[in-house]
């Protein structure tokens, strides 16, 4: 029984580094640009995002304390952020403005303020 759950620490314990290494390996075409964002209680950070029209850019979310989400509802896209793994979603912005971007998973008392901007210039 003892053994038993050494060996699945163990394995947890590798999981954890291949996640790790997975997290560097996040892989990024040479035309994209990666944006890291991490999504923390109860803020976005940066919560200011500046692209160009038409620059591809890959966002690429961490979330240290619980699980998270990132929606951007002009461009129709989200993603869910879970502590221990990078999440990415790509986009390449195709009209200027400034856009809202929010977390739409509840989070705790601070989610409904938990927001951002987009800027496309
Ligand atoms: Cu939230």
């Amino acid at each position: 029984m003892n053994i038993d759950m050494n060996r699945r620490a163990l394995l947890g314990a590798a999981g954890a580094l291949a996640l790790g290494s997975m997290a560097v390996l996040v892989i990024a075409n040479a035309d994209e640009r990666v944006i890291e964002v991490v999504a923390r209680k109860f803020e976005f950070v940066p919560r200011e995002l500046r692209v160009q029209r038409g620059e591809a850019v890959v966002l690429q979310f961490t979330a240290p304390e619980v699980p998270m989400g990132f929606s951007l509802p002009d461009f129709a896209v989200r993603a869910d952020i879970v502590p221990g793994k990078v999440s990415t979603l790509r986009l390449t912005p195709d009209k200027r403005g400034s856009f809202t971007f929010l977390c739409d998973v509840f989070c705790g008392v601070g989610h409904e303020d938990m927001n951002g901007t987009l800027i496309v210039t």
